[in-house]
């Protein structure tokens, strides 16, 4: 039977929440480690790996991607961000 008390909700955090990659990692520093999942500027990259490579989470443009990398991901990914870039 139906319980609303046993409705699971999962709260997403919202990369529109921040304004600066600055502000995502120290976000994730201070332990909101599902932040860190999540890939704000849609790079393919998660932000947490962008706050370890000292890239920035909310610039598309900013990754440690390869251009052989960035050639392969392109075209696997057409709606993200990367692709749009190349305009
Ligand atoms: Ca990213
Ligand atoms: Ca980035």
């Amino acid at each position: 039977m139906f319980s609303p008390d046993s409705v699971m909700v999962t709260i997403v955090p919202c990369c529109d929440a921040y304004t600066t990659g600055t502000q995502i990692c120290d976000a994730i520093t201070a332990g909101n480690t599902a932040l860190g999942t999540l890939d704000c500027d849609g790079d393919g990259q998660t932000n947490a790996t962008e706050c370890t490579n000292g890239t920035d989470p909310t610039d598309e443009c900013s990754n440690t991607y390869t251009s052989a990398q960035i050639c392969a991901y392109v075209p696997a990914n057409p709606t993200s961000p990367l692709a749009f870039s190349r305009l």
